[in-house]
């Protein structure tokens, strides 16, 4: 297999979905972190979009887009697949990925808004998208019954952020989504998940937040 290198955000919920599927399927890889504020200028010649993850395949080429690389590292790596077989399962799977990155989306919204008025706007977004997955999942325990998939890793990150911004504000009632709630639960007991981001990222997460210096950085304990 071709040497695999990850350009990374410390805090990027994207390059952490490549990271628990590397982590999942046990493959050997570099990571390579970036301060995105900072970026080095290697990063723009190579990141069409100036974003991160990057996955770096030898000298062959440079993949972007989280969808992409995870399909990408799931093909190249032996069974189990991370994707249903059946295509119509595959695509509402890929489907639901990209509901979870605008889920990401709006956490980002919510997490510069200015003000608690803009920080209310913004939860409500999230909340909106948040009942609609309680709605359509069924997790028993991951996204497709009991195998774990890419759908699962897309949205681990996601309920990461939420479990600890929880703790320090409460973003949405556990128990008004309780198979989000477990579903959250059974993702972060796993071994790939957990040791998908720095050994001390909540102190990292909570820094980067205070950064921000929006509405939610005025709820976080002091650093
Ligand atoms: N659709 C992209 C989103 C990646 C993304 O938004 N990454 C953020 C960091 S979490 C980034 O690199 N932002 C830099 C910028 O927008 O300038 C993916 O799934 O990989």
């Amino acid at each position: 297999m071709e040497h695999l290198e990850l350009v990374s955000f410390k805090v990027c919920p994207f390059v952490q979905r490549s990271v628990i599927t590397l982590r999942y399927k046990n493959v050997p890889f570099d990571i390579t972190h970036i301060d995105l504020n900072h970026p080095p200028e290697w990063f723009a010649a190579i990141s069409p979009f100036g974003k991160v993850p990057l996955l770096k395949v030898g000298d062959k080429a440079v993949l972007f887009e989280s969808a992409v690389i995870n399909e990408y590292l799931d093909e190249i790596t032996p069974a189990p697949r991370l994707h249903p077989e059946d295509p119509l399962r595959r695509a509402i799977n890929r489907a639901w990925i990209e509901f979870g990155s605008a889920c990401l989306a709006d956490l980002y919204m919510l997490s510069v808004a200015a003000d608690e008025a803009q920080f209310e706007e913004c939860r409500n977004g999230l909340l909106g998208k948040l009942r609609r997955l309680e709605a359509e999942i069924h997790p028993a325990p991951y996204f497709n019954g009991d195998k774990f998939s890419l759908a699962d890793a897309a949205f681990a990150p996601l309920l990461m952020r939420l479990e600890l911004l929880n703790q320090v504000h409460c973003v949405f009632d556990p128990a008004e989504c309780p198979k989000l709630e477990a579903w959250s639960d059974a993702l972060m007991a796993m071994p790939a998940v957990k040791g998908s981001v720095v050994h001390d990222f909540v102190k990292v997460y909570f820094d980067h937040l205070r950064g921000r210096g929006g509405y939610l950085a005025s709820c976080l304990p002091a650093a």
